[in-house]
């Protein structure tokens, strides 16, 4: 396993020093003080990328913090990093992979490269067979296996195989064409197939069997489970052919599930699962909101790749957000971001963003397997604004925790209905106003309260968040906000030396569930090998999940 240069000889520890030592004078620096003291201070922390604006000014930090912040960039060799994944490096060591998703959303005619095979020639045929293939589902012209149009697209998958084109699938759909429902069952649980097919045609229904690997657990049994509901109504096994069709990696596991690989949309290893939203795993994204809207997203992506490539590290979004996320793990024991969207579409990007970032950073050795003493990837969270004000905001406002938050916003509302929106806008800036500002003992007395209740009502503030604000929510600007946290992902895992694009933690327990699954399918097998409490667990089961009568 030979590591690139920007993963060998890091002494992590020894490059946060200078931050730590910065952080141990800040005492008692109040954002009230650093926003009374410098006028300029909001529009000089701002950046604009693409159609993004992102106003960090409401953070914990100076001048001297920002400074130290991008002299840790060159210390990680962060600029050398970024041109090895744009090269095609095999930066993925421990499954000797490239990390290519940027070549999905670039032009036909850019040069990315793996072992010297020029890939978006390859990435742009799938693009085709795709477009062409969805625009035959929602014109009408593919056909079920009885002569009738599909009405109905149902996904299956999970993880990086799910958790995208759900999330995008969601947060575009005022560009679906709702003519055509698109679903998605990734859970192994039967309720999940069964409450999402009850309403369902078979004559009128696709499934694309969405599985990098094809080879998962969870939707290999969802896929033997619509194939029989199908096959259950149109007899014909041939039908599979006219309901079934594949994105995978695995061409032969495809054809032994019998799907013909003619109906198969290939992608590549050097595409993460949860960095594929842009690969074919973006097929039932682009039969909901058609190949036109597919690719102004994939143009917004490409933007902020651009962005994230060429920009300088001042004024670099994606960068500048991986920084401050550093900085609060790394001095203000910050151990979880919330991520809180004001639009009520984007209600599933704190779960894909879960997953981007969890799975990818949730590492405690570093590039070179040794034990990391310093934090990594935080707990991600959120919900849209405004529920989550009623509900966990107190703690954000007047709780122990430090929690950094993302607040996400859009001007232009796609349903421009009384003052909604301007509600929900206000709602969102009160919030980051509340948390940089707080209340003082004083102005709580002064609105009238006295005594005890005086300490309840005061809020510290001094609390960070950043604000990104977009015109209006379009297939191009989600592009560009899921490349923005791609990319802070990728430089907090440089900064952090570890590896971000591998996921080995997921390994122990789909192996361990492999070794019982015999013993709750057969009530005779011995179940005693395994620690009292599983062992007790397993008793349990089988004890309560025999038949009532
Ligand atoms: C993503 C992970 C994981 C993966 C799922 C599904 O980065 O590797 O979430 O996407 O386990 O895997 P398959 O696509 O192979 O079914």
């Amino acid at each position: 396993m030979m590591a690139p240069t920007f993963f060998e000889s890091r002494n992590v520890v020894k490059d946060l020093a200078p931050l730590k030592a910065h952080r141990r004078e800040w005492k008692g620096v109040h954002l009230r003080d650093l926003f009374r003291d410098d006028p300029g201070r909001a529009e000089r922390y701002s950046i604009q990328a693409g159609d993004w604006f992102l106003d960090y000014s409401k953070n914990l930090v100076t001048e001297r913090t920002l400074q130290l912040l991008h002299d840790l960039t060159r210390r990680a060799r962060l600029p050398e990093a970024i041109a090895a994944m744009f090269k095609g490096e095999r930066i993925n060591l421990t499954e000797n992979r490239a990390v290519l998703h940027v070549a999905l959303r670039a032009p036909e005619t850019a040069d990315f490269r793996m072992d010297g095979v020029p890939l978006t020639p390859q990435v742009h045929a799938v693009l085709r067979r795709m477009k062409a293939f969805a625009e035959a589902v929602r014109s009408g012209e593919w056909k079920g296996h009885t002569g009738r149009p599909i009405r109905a697209v149902i996904n299956i998958g999970i993880g990086g195989s799910d958790l995208g084109p759900a999330m995008a699938t969601e947060a575009l759909r005022a560009f679906a064409d709702r003519r055509l429902t698109v679903r998605f069952v990734s859970n192994v649980d039967a309720t999940h197939f069964v409450e999402t097919v009850r309403d369902l045609n078979p004559e009128e229904t696709l499934f694309i069997v969405a599985s990098k690997t094809f080879t998962t657990q969870e939707t290999m049994t969802n896929a033997e489970t619509a194939r029989a509901w199908a096959l259950d109504s149109l007899k014909d096994p041939a039908a599979v052919a006219r309901h079934f069709v594949a994105v995978s990696t695995n061409a032969d596991r495809v054809a032994a599930f019998g799907i013909d690989t003619h109906n198969m949309f290939e992608f590549w290893d050097w595409v993460g699962g949860r960095y594929s939203l842009c690969s074919a795993i973006g097929l039932p994204l682009m039969i909901a909101i058609g190949p036109e809207h597919f690719q102004d997203m994939l143009n917004g992506f490409h933007l902020m790749d651009r962005h994230f490539a060429e920009a300088p590290i001042e004024s670099n979004l994606p960068i500048t957000l991986a920084l401050l996320g550093v900085w609060y793990g790394a001095c203000w024991d910050a151990h979880t971001h919330a991520v809180l969207p004001y639009d009520q579409y984007l209600a599933r990007l704190p779960a894909y963003l879960q997953q981007a970032d969890m799975e990818s950073n949730g590492k405690s050795v570093d590039a070179r397997g040794r034990p990391v003493r310093w934090q990594t990837g935080p707990i991600l969270w959120g919900e849209p604004g405004t529920n989550g004000q009623h509900a966990f905001y107190q703690l954000l406002h007047q709780g122990t925790k430090l929690v950094p938050c993302d607040f996400i916003a859009f001007c232009r509302p796609h349903h421009p209905i009384g003052d909604h929106h301007a509600k929900l806008l206000a709602n969102c800036f009160a919030q980051t106003e509340a948390l940089a500002f707080g209340k003082t003992a004083e102005e709580v007395r002064a609105e009238g309260t006295q005594g005890r209740l005086v300490r309840h009502r005061v809020f510290p503030g001094n609390r960070p968040t950043n604000t990104l604000l977009a015109p209006e929510l379009t297939p191009s600007t989600l592009g560009q906000l899921i490349a923005i946290y791609e990319h802070k992902i990728f430089t907090q895992g440089i900064i952090w030396n570890i590896l971000s694009f591998d996921q080995w933690g997921v390994e122990l327990g789909k192996k361990l569930a492999g070794r019982i699954l015999p013993e709750l399918l057969d009530p005779t097998a011995d179940a005693r090998g395994h620690d009292t409490s599983t062992n007790q667990l397993i008793r349990r089961y089988r004890e309560w999940s025999k038949p009532l009568h």
